[in-house]
Order: C-alpha cells, then sequence, then structure tokens
C-alpha cells in the first residue's frame, strides 16, 4: 500500500506521464459547444492566454501545411499591417492525456482579423493541427514547457507567432492500493453501520494484495452477528483526513456487474451532510457530487449532483413527505462497455467556474447551472444496495466486487 499526499509533486517526473494545463484567464476546461460556453459568452479577458510578442513584418507569410486552403493570390490591403495577438482558449486539458486548444480571436493593429481567414501552422510534427484546433499530445508536453506557433491571415499574407504556455498537474493525492493493508491514516472505514435492509462491514473493504482495493457486496448465509443483517457492502471515506476544494479527481475501477445495486466514486463537500444547513437553493455551500454511480442493469454510469443537504419535509399543500434534497441527474448516453470487465476511469474536473464529467478521458458532462461549490469535501468509495438498481442476483454465499486500481487528485496552480 502506497499512499502519498503530496503537496508538490509533477507526476511527469514519477509515473512518466504529463499533466499539464493550459494558461488561460477563465480556467476553462472545454470550451466548444458546451453548455458553459452558451450561457457565458466568454469575454476578451476570458478567452486565454494571450501574446503580442513576435508580431512579424506583414511580407513574412508563413506557409500553410494546407496548401489547398492557401490564397496564392497576390496581397491584398485588408486594412492592417499586423497581427497584434493570438487569443485560445482550451478545449481539453487533463492529466496525462492530449491537451487541445482553439484559437478563438486574433487581433490586428486596426481591429479583429476574420478567425476562418487564419491558419495555424508549427514546426514540429507532433503536433496536429485542424483548422484553429490544436492538439499537443501528452508526449510532447513531458518535454516542453510550451509550444510556439504560427498565425498567419492568408489572404493579407501576414503572420505572428504566439505561444501556449502549459501549466503543469501536480498530484496531491495517490493511493495505489499497494500492499496488504488499508492505509486508515487516509481512509476511514464503515463497520457495522445499517443502512436500509443491509449494513457496511469493515470485512468488505480490503486490499486483494496484487494492487487493488475491493468494494464488496456480499449476501450471507447466516445473519451477520453484529448487525443482524445477511447483506453486507463497503464505504470507504476520508472525511478529516483528506479534504480539498476543487481539483481533477479520478478513480481507474471494474465496476460491479450485478444488478441490485451500484458502485461509486462521489465526494461529500461543505455542508452537505448537515441537517441545518441552509435550503438556500445553490450548491456553493456545498453539494455531493457523483462523480460516477454504475448502475449494471441500466447498462450505464450516472453521473449526479446534490445540493441543499438531506431530509424531508412536509408539503402543506399535499400533505406529502418530500426530500430537501435538490438533485441535477446529468443526461448520459448507454456505455455498455464499462462493464466488459477491463479497468476504466471516472474522473471529475471541479474548478471555480464549472464541473467537468469524464469517462475513459472524454468528457460526458459539464455544468454549472447549480452554482460552483468553493467549499471542501472528502473522497467516497462505496457499494450500495439500490432498489432502482433491479433484481439483485446474488444467492447467499455470493458476492460482486467492485475493483479499484488507484484514486488520484491533481491540482494546478489555478486550483489551489
Ligand atoms: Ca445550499
Ligand atoms: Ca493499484
Amino acid at each position: 500500500m502506497s499512499i502519498k499526499k503530496i503537496i508538490v509533486f509533477s507526476l511527469c517526473f514519477v509515473l512518466g506521464i504529463s499533466f499539464i494545463g493550459c494558461k488561460k484567464t477563465n480556467d476553462s476546461f472545454l470550451s466548444a459547444n458546451s453548455d458553459y460556453v452558451s450561457m457565458s459568452q466568454p469575454t476578451n479577458e476570458s478567452m486565454g492566454q494571450t501574446t503580442s510578442d513576435n508580431v512579424s513584418s506583414d511580407n513574412n507569410v508563413t506557409s500553410n501545411p494546407d496548401s489547398s486552403q492557401t490564397d496564392t493570390s497576390s496581397k491584398k490591403d485588408y486594412g492592417f499591417t499586423r497581427l497584434e495577438e493570438v487569443r485560445y482558449e482550451c478545449i481539453k486539458e487533463i492529466p496525462g492525456g492530449d491537451a487541445q486548444y482553439e484559437v478563438k480571436t486574433v487581433t490586428t493593429d486596426t481591429g479583429y482579423a476574420f478567425i476562418y481567414a487564419i491558419y495555424l501552422s508549427c514546426d514540429d510534427k507532433s503536433i496536429t493541427i485542424k483548422d484553429r484546433t490544436v492538439t499537443i499530445p501528452f508526449e510532447y508536453r513531458q518535454k516542453h514547457d510550451s509550444i510556439t506557433l504560427t498565425a498567419t491571415h492568408n489572404l493579407a499574407k501576414i503572420s505572428t507567432e504566439f505561444t501556449i504556455t502549459f501549466d503543469k498537474w501536480e498530484l496531491v493525492f495517490e493511493d495505489d492500493f499497494n500492499g496488504t493493508e488499508l492505509n486508515t491514516d487516509v481512509w476511514n472505514v464503515w463497520d457495522e453501520k445499517r443502512d436500509n435492509g443491509y449494513a457496511y462491514s469493515k470485512q468488505n473493504s480490503f486490499l486483494d494484495g496484487k494492487g487493488n482495493l475491493i468494494n464488496r457486496m456480499s449476501v450471507l448465509k447466516e445473519p451477520d452477528p453484529v448487525t443482524g443483517q445477511t447483506q453486507l457492502t463497503s464505504v470507504i471515506e476520508t472525511e478529516n483526513k483528506f479534504e480539498t476544494t476543487y481539483g481533477y479527481f479520478e478513480i481507474r475501477m471494474i465496476p460491479h456487474r450485478a444488478a441490485g445495486l451500484m458502485g461509486a466514486f462521489w465526494l461529500s463537500c461543505g455542508d452537505m451532510g448537515d441537517q441545518n444547513a441552509p435550503k438556500d437553493n445553490t450548491a456553493t455551500n456545498g453539494c455531493e457530487i457523483d462523480i460516477v454511480e454504475t448502475f449494471f442493469h441500466r447498462k450505464t454510469p450516472s453521473q449526479t449532483i446534490h445540493w441543499d443537504g438531506y431530509g424531508w419535509y412536509l408539503d402543506e399543500k399535499t400533505n406529502e413527505w418530500k426530500s430537501v434534497t435538490k438533485s441535477k441527474h446529468l443526461p448520459i448516453p448507454a456505455m455498455e462497455e464499462i462493464f466488459d470487465g477491463n479497468y476504466h476511469t471516472f474522473s471529475l474536473y471541479w474548478s471555480p467556474e464549472e464541473y467537468v464529467f469524464l469517462v475513459d478521458g472524454e468528457v460526458t458532462n459539464r455544468t454549472r447551472e447549480m452554482g460552483i461549490c468553493n467549499q471542501p469535501g472528502y473522497i467516497l468509495i462505496s457499494s450500495h444496495f439500490n432498489k432502482e438498481a433491479g433484481e439483485l442476483p446474488l444467492k447467499p454465499g455470493e458476492y460482486t466486487d467492485m475493483i479499484v486500481d488507484y484514486v488520484r487528485v491533481y491540482k494546478t496552480d489555478k486550483l489551489k
């Protein structure tokens, strides 16, 4: 077992992969075609990092890699003599993955250049450029802190260089579940704790000695002598041991492959667990972020945010008890492949601007509509029996495991 709480720790050195963020003023994780952008049009200041260095002379035209898009006619007067600066947004940045950036605007000495007249090029052939989108492989970011590209206004035959500087992702929490004993310095293990018809037992949370946490759900032949329950399951969490605000949270695991239950990787933040928390219809003071809940019978993972605490109230109009909890179930397509018995990653990028959910490194949801929690949260890994998850197929003496390879939390400077 190896647990590391490392405040300044570059994975470039330890894991051989790159953890790079893009420098940008709004810390936008993914920009194109997103709800976030449609709700909040970026301003010039929020568009990202800019540069006005190295403005070329107006005859210094950089060749475009796509000659079919190059206007080779004679230079025309477009009313400007220089490209002043290039602004870009980060489309995607994840620890260990490719990064993508999109050039959004190019200004000239007299105003904005028509963006569709701009073509990008780069000397490094490992960089992929499609229209105004630049993809930087993580292998490149392992070795470099930045990349310089050329933006060319093809018709005016004027170009400028601009630089994308990569932020470093730092690993601030890691458990690879090596060894044979779960590290209780950082994990609380629920035990002898009854729930609705079942109980949590520490004997169902253990390491397999092969680098995995086992999060087991079992049906006993005889009732558990302590709790009197025949259905036992597992929760481990980091309350008061590791709590943080913002970051990139990731689990790599093999989900349960049985109906009647769900496995989950989630955060409990701020006042969510406080019965007296104000019901103010915002998640800013606290929320539950379900980074993933797996439902085998639905063939899909689930991604949800709850806020305004737990509990019930009597609706005097209808005389019905209703939950005080506000919830946003984020839409997600069927992903049967996550139940193929192989490891999959489930991740959350939580910044002051947005929540972004990912499955296997691909963005599946992003939202900010309930407000961004600005209070620290702790991590939970859990398995729960769930009546909405279909009929439990386990017979007495049988069990099902969620097998967790690792949990990691990363931060950039902006997320500290
Ligand atoms: Ca609230
Ligand atoms: Ca492991």
